[in-house]
């Protein structure tokens, strides 16, 4: 049996990055709601985001979305995200919004276009290496929707030459997190539609390449938990876009769908090394917050993945690893059945207090009045929204 005590160590260690764009509107294709105090800038989706890690503890870097939060100064956008207790995180590149991308991006038949895309992600690059950002993460809305209107082959090729001109320029201690996705926007064909694709690319880029998981990317049914494990033991799960669905790419808060799948995800994420001292594998969250508050959406997004760990980390594992050498397919079953069950949320609240955190940070950011004071003050301007 393993005690809350003992989980401690890793439980300190369980950093979750958020994106900025959760801080701003989003919406479905039909429509865009505004919110009141949404931020206007860059620079107040960090403060947003700080609240965060302010009250949890577990969220101290910030994702960006390029072209959605260029500024002139990416030196003092970092300090300015310091000044409020969080860095700058992952630095995502954006080939689905202009015109000129209707088509295809890094896999685009016309060379000017590729040249076009290339140099966006050279422009990424660029940004990193002011912000201090580790990772490039490519995700591509490139396919096509009907037969024959693209050269299926054609298109990998072209897909490999222009990774393979970005991977050339990664700076010292950056990577290149290359992300999937079944379908959307593109119905017949998607480019990097599954993660056997997103490994065969990254693969022949280099050792610094990495596929990035996001769980709202496959079809229904799919064990999300077998291929983490697979790219685990391939050494080239690089990152989490970390959200839950219940059709599509829902994009909802973690756990809220389907907290068992979570926990089984997770739980090969351990068993793989994944959250151990110097992993390669990065959580971040990949939400948008339509009908909720935007913040406590995130809070709760970081709580249920620290709750999982939690649950994941008090797994008996030598009990489980008994029960399966005996064949006792019952008794392993419930092995894990008894740590989903277990209820961590007394013993993470003391925690948290043991931090210097409030036990509630959801029911403290409801009383710290943050969120009628950006009410009040976000007035006037434009607000972020998805897209802009
Ligand atoms: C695409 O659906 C995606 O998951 C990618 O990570 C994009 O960067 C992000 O969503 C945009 O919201
Ligand atoms: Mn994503």
């Amino acid at each position: 049996m393993t005690t809350f005590e003992e989980i401690v160590p890793a439980l300190d260690r369980l950093a979750i990055e958020v994106p900025s764009w959760a801080y701003g509107n989003s919406g479905t294709r039909f429509k865009v709601f505004a919110s009141a105090g949404t931020p206007r800038t860059v620079r107040e989706k960090i403060a947003d985001a700080a609240q965060v890690h302010a009250l949890t503890g577990l969220a101290p870097t910030v994702a960006l979305h390029i072209p959605w939060d260029r500024v002139d100064d990416y030196a003092a956008l970092g300090a300015f995200a310091r000044e409020h207790g969080v860095a700058l995180g992952t630095i995502n590149s954006n080939t689905f919004q202009d015109d000129v991308y209707r088509l295809g991006s890094l896999t685009h038949h016309d060379p000017a276009v590729r040249r076009t895309a290339i140099d966006h992600h050279l422009e990424c690059l660029e940004i990193m290496a002011h912000t201090g950002s580790r990772d490039l993460k490519i995700w591509l809305a490139d396919g096509t929707n009907y037969p024959g209107q693209g050269d299926l082959r054609a298109r990998q090729d072209r897909l490999h030459d222009s990774l393979a001109e970005i991977y050339a320029h990664l700076g010292e201690g950056q990577r290149l997190v290359l992300e999937y996705k079944l379908f959307e926007p593109a119905f017949y064909h998607t480019d990097v539609p599954d993660w056997g694709t997103a490994y065969a690319h990254v693969s022949a880029l280099g050792e610094r390449a990495y596929v990035c998981l996001d769980t709202g990317h496959h079809a229904p049914g799919t064990n999300i938990e077998f291929i983490v494990t697979q790219l685990l033991r391939l050494g080239k799960l690089g990152s989490f876009d970390l959200n839950s669905r219940f059709y599509a790419d829902d994009d909802l808060i973690v756990g809220a769908a389907d907290p068992f799948q979570l926990f089984r995800i997770l739980a090969e994420v351990v068993r793989g090394g994944g959250l151990d001292a110097g992993s390669p594998v990065a959580l971040m969250l990949d939400q948008c917050h339509n009908v909720e508050d935007k913040i406590p959406g995130q809070l709760r997004s970081v709580l249920n993945v620290q709750e999982t760990v939690a649950k994941v980390l008090l797994l008996d594992r030598d009990a489980l690893a008994a029960a399966q050498a005996a064949g006792d397919v019952l008794a392993a079953n419930a092995v894990v059945m008894d740590a989903f069950w277990t209820d961590v949320r007394p013993a993470l609240a003391d925690y948290r207090v043991s931090r210097g955190l409030p036990a509630d940070p959801v029911a403290a950011y409801a009383a710290s009045g943050y969120q009628a004071r950006i009410a009040a003050d976000r007035v006037g301007g434009t607000q972020a929204s998805w897209g802009a």
